[in-house]
């Protein structure tokens, strides 16, 4: 026996015994405690980098112990197969979308493979197998009949030059990532589930469920996408008119200092005021083609117009004018609000612009002196210049007022969420086909379950102006299972959220052939420990808690909450580098092909790519990933020094939740 320290040799053969015994193969075994240790399941999008190792390392050191405990541990592995890299490859490389998502999951399970992560590789599935998808096309057949999803106009990211709607990633600066053509909003109908139906449940066991078991922060992002609030809904007369204008608040108690509306450009008023008013047309028209992204809406230019009409003061009966403002949108509330430039920032900075008037109502309870025209006071504090509410607080007033209000039959109380429901119909070829045949006589049709899966084409001609679908009338021509007329089947595919929402549960029963899920689901749930990046903590957390409680109202699991406990690891960052190509695309380059120079801090502050000797852009520490073409690739580690090395390596540089900045030199 060699005394030498061999990893090569020696963590193949261990990785060879695993294999033939099926070491970390597990069924339900009642006798057992069991635990099901989850990390989030990656995105095959070509390799594993060390972000992904660090991810997993952590989730195996977990299994580990566990399993020297005694218990029953269960730690699959899988592929979230579909979304729009696997598209953007098949562009530039001339592969169908399948064989390059396949060609990936392949490389990168022999990586995993050799890492020697503890997995129950009999488990394993991609999101893109039939035998998933068929399942969520079920659901959401099941969802639609029990009026969970429905389908209404959104808008959408229209490129006009490519005929084709674009992901948010996809706009760059307000213009098309390959046309360069300025992007319109188009609304075109599309699928909505009804989070918001769970909105109460959903807020509600971040404390009572999942208290003890989840980070408070990410519990508070959560609760603030969810968003109650409780307020009042009120309607303001409009002068010599019949009208009236209705809006929403959370501060009642500033009634006295509102002294302008904000309508959405969308608004019925808007719309019938700019019927003889061209300059108000043209502003709802590039209110209309302007971008409408939460965060652009943040930063955006604030802007409006007055439509001319005078709304009444529900209690002075003061002329208040109403503006149409880029920053209200329809789809929020009922698309007006009444504005308080003393005690809301951004009505503050509109008002200056458009010189309305700032009145205070709230001063502070300290008794401090503010000056309301330099700045918004925002918190709550005692009423004045309010009349017969002068002296109250804030609390007092907000319940004296909304009495009043519903005395008079001029509002109530109601509690409102931030939240807003899910749309999931995405204009994309690479996803689940959503299951629903349009008729014109019968409607939208949800695919009958005979007739599931609703099967995507993979050998596809794919150019990347539009879906592939649309241009196959094998695919969408077909009949009305209703009527038997023709009919039109959806080309529209998943959010690739939906399949993330479920995978958890069907590692318990991957092989489930006649139902979504079985009793083996309720053996195993719930993931006892779930580990992954802070970059989930709101969308998919949030949508994977939903997907549980309505696949508990079928009785598919038990149990309100589908993650007991949750780790969100620090994000593995490194530098990344860039040329700015055409169109505004940026040409990412790896950190093993740039040479950098640096100051006394460490800090990058000049770059040349090896390959020319010219400069490149330096683009920031970022997460790693493949986007950023900033991956470090575990292989030359695990070549040189082994798994367990690299493996010890990515949990001994950092605590698990504290990001990390990669350097090659540590190890
Ligand atoms: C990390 C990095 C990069 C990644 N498929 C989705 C996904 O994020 C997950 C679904 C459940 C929605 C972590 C990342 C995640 C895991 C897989 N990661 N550092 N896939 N630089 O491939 O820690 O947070 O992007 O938990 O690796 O990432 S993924
Ligand atoms: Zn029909």
């Amino acid at each position: 026996m060699s005394r030498d320290y061999s990893p090569k040799e020696i963590e193949a053969r261990v990785q060879q015994r695993w294999e033939t015994e099926k070491t970390f193969e597990v069924v339900e075994d009642s006798s057992k405690d069991k635990f099901y240790c989850l990390c989030m399941f990656p995105y095959p999008s070509g390799r594993l980098h060390m972000g992904h190792v660090r991810n997993y390392t952590i989730g195996d050191v977990i299994s580990r112990s566990q399993r020297m405990r005694g218990k029953n541990v269960l730690q699959p592995m899988g592929w979230d197969a579909f979304g729009l890299p696997a598209e953007n490859a098949a562009i530039e490389r001339q592969v169908p979308p399948a064989r390059w998502t396949r060609k990936n999951i392949t490389a990168m399970r022999e990586q995993f493979k050799t890492l020697g992560f503890g997995f129950d590789w009999s488990r394993e599935f991609a999101t893109c197998d039939p035998d998933y998808y068929r399942w969520e096309q079920w659901f959401f057949t099941r969802l639609l009949e029990k009026g969970l999803v429905y389908k209404k106009n959104a808008v959408v990211n229209w490129d006009p030059v490519d005929q084709t709607v674009l992901a948010n990633e996809q706009v760059v600066d307000g213009k098309g990532w390959r046309s360069g053509a300025p992007v319109e909003r188009r609304e075109i109908p599309q699928w909505f589930v009804k989070t918001t139906a769970y909105a109460d449940e959903l807020l509600k066991d971040l404390d009572e469920t999942l208290g003890d078991g989840w980070p408070e922060a990410v519990r508070t992002m959560q609760r603030n996408w969810i968003g109650r609030s409780e307020g009042v809904e009120l309607s303001f007369q409009i002068k010599d008119s019949d009208e009236q204008l209705t809006v929403y608040t959370t501060r009642p108690d500033t009634l006295m200092g509102a002294t302008y509306m904000a309508v959405a450009a969308e608004h019925p008023m808007a719309q019938a005021a700019a019927q003889n008013n061209p300059g108000l047309a043209d502003f709802i028209e590039e209110c209309r083609k302007a971008q409408v992204s939460e965060a652009a809406m943040e930063t955006m230019e604030k802007r409006g117009m007055d439509l001319g009409i005078k709304a009444l003061h529900p209690v002075t009966g003061d002329e208040i004018p109403v503006f149409a403002a880029n920053f209200v949108l329809m789809g929020y509330g009922t698309g007006a609000l009444m504005a308080v430039p003393g005690h809301d920032e951004r009505d503050h900075l509109f008002a200056q612009k458009y010189d309305l008037p700032i009145r205070q109502v709230i001063a502070p309870s300290s008794g401090e002196q503010i000056d309301i025209q330099a700045e918004a006071f925002t918190d709550y504090g005692v009423l004045v210049n309010s009349g017969d509410y002068d002296g109250l607080t804030s609390e007092q007033a907000f319940d004296k007022i909304a009495d009043w209000l519903e005395a008079k039959g001029l509002g109530r109380r109601q509690v409102n969420y931030r939240l807003r429901d899910w749309g999931i119909s995405r204009q994309r070829y690479w996803g689940a086909p959503i299951p629903v045949i349009n008729c014109s006589d019968c409607g939208a049709v949800p695919v009958p379950e005979k007739d599931l899966p609703v099967v995507l084409p993979e050998e596809v001609e794919f150019d990347g102006s539009g879906s592939p679908l649309k241009k196959m009338p094998e695919f969408h021509e077909t009949t009305c299972p209703q009527c038997g007329g023709k009919a039109e089947r959806e080309t529209d595919t998943f959010d690739t959220f939906f399949e993330s929402s479920w995978y958890y549960a069907r590692f318990a029963s991957p092989d489930a052939d006649s139902s979504m899920l079985d009793e083996r689901a309720k053996y195993w749930l719930p993931v006892d420990q779930y580990i992954g990046g802070v970059e989930h903590a709101v969308m998919h957390l949030l949508y994977a808690r939903f997907f549980h409680k309505a696949m508990r109202d079928m009785g598919l699991v038990e149990g309100n909450e589908p993650f007991a406990n949750l780790l969100t690891q620090g994000m593995v960052v490194a530098e990344t580098f860039y040329r700015q190509g055409e169109g505004g695309r940026k040409q990412w380059f790896n950190p093993a092909d740039v040479e950098v120079e640096r100051d006394d801090k460490g800090r990058v502050t000049a770059a040349r790519l090896k390959q020319d000797g010219q400069p490149v852009e330096i683009g920031g520490v970022e997460k790693m990933s493949k986007s950023n073409n900033n991956g470090v690739d575990p292989q030359a580690m695990v070549d040189q020094y082994g798994a367990d090395t690299a493996r010890l390596f990515s949990m001994f540089a950092a605590p698990p939740e504290q990001s990390l900045e990669w350097s090659d030199a540590g190890v």
